[in-house]
């Protein structure tokens, strides 16, 4: 049978050494949660629980009932495993103190909300770091999501490289399903929402998607960045959410978005830019701060790199 994520962690205990049994047991918890939260959102329907929940987040977006709940089961989880020091929720928006050293965790509950009712694939992103969230990217001690799709996956990183687990309906278990996830090095598709084309703020961009076209690139946007990401490392090519006319610092926020996914990518082989520093550079000013995204295979985060510095 496929090794359960439990047992992983434990096996990975010999090869990563700052890898104890507290952080093994607030993985475990975040891995519990995501599986409840995958409950809901496969009965989403039937429990009343799609739809607006009626208010706006500090994002200044509006909050899905969804999005209330997935944020409840992992505020909850967290705070009875008692091994996060610091809680960060793109749902809340200040950051919720438990002790004054441990383990950091910032996440997205539910990223992709505007999807939820659509039954498109959504998930839930999880950064962790010693003590403060406030650090590069770099610093990361683990990183990962769980997409909640036609199955529910978690991909995450201890910092050697990246692995999938799939959720086993039947045991109820996350099993391990690929060991080794590697992007390519380049790939056919390029995944950006080219309905704000005229309000990005880099006119090499432009060039570098018309390039794309030219090269006979595939373009597929789900806008949801855990379905867009979890396809770019897997298949290879780029996924990119600019800076624009209208979000200065593009749209994604860099703690619970763009940071863990810039980690998973990097170890997987690939690249992760804001267009001017890699993202795993750039130092946290603000809780909730946005920065550009530009990630995937190594060819063409450099190929759209080289055309934005041309203009
Ligand atoms: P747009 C979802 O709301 C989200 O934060 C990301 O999951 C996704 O990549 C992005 O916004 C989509 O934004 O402006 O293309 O709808």
């Amino acid at each position: 049978m496929a090794v359960p994520f439990s047992v992983y962690l434990f096996q990975q205990k010999e090869e990563v050494e700052w890898l104890n049994d507290e952080l093994i047991l607030l993985l475990n918890e975040i891995a519990t949660a995501t599986k409840e939260i995958a409950g809901k959102v496969r009965k989403a329907g039937l429990l009343g629980v799609l739809g607006s929940a009626g208010k706006v987040n500090v994002q200044g977006e509006e909050v899905q009932k969804l999005d209330e709940l997935a944020n409840e089961i992992l505020i909850e989880s967290l705070r009875n495993c008692g091994k996060a020091c610091q809680i960060t929720s793109e749902e809340v928006e200040d950051c919720l103190v438990v002790s004054e050293s441990g383990y950091a965790v910032a996440f997205d509950p539910l990223d992709g909300s505007s999807n939820i009712d659509v039954n498109i694939s959504i998930g839930t992103i999880f950064s962790i770091h010693r003590d403060s969230v406030m650090k590069p990217g770099k610093e990361q001690l683990a990183a990962g999501y769980v997409i909640y799709g036609p199955s529910t996956m978690l991909v995450m990183s201890l910092g050697r490289g990246v692995v999938a687990f799939t959720l086993d309906p039947e045991s109820g278990n996350f099993l391990l399903s690929h060991p080794e996830v590697k992007l390519p090095e380049r790939g056919k598709i390029y995944s950006i929402n080219e309905a704000n084309r005229d309000k990005w703020t880099s006119e090499g961009l432009r060039k570098f998607i018309d390039y794309l076209k030219g090269e006979k690139y595939t373009l597929r946007y789900v806008g949801s960045m855990v379905a867009d990401v979890h396809r770019t490392l897997f298949k290879g090519g780029i996924f990119i959410y600019p800076a624009d006319k209208k979000n200065a610092k593009g749209k994604l926020r860099l703690l619970y978005e763009a940071s863990p996914m810039a980690f998973l990518i990097e170890q997987a082989g690939g690249l992760a830019s804001t267009g001017e520093k890699p993202i795993l550079e750039v130092v946290p000013e603000e809780l909730h701060q946005r920065v550009p995204v530009i990630l995937g295979s190594r060819w063409e985060v450099e190929k759209c790199l080289e055309f934005m510095r041309e203009g």
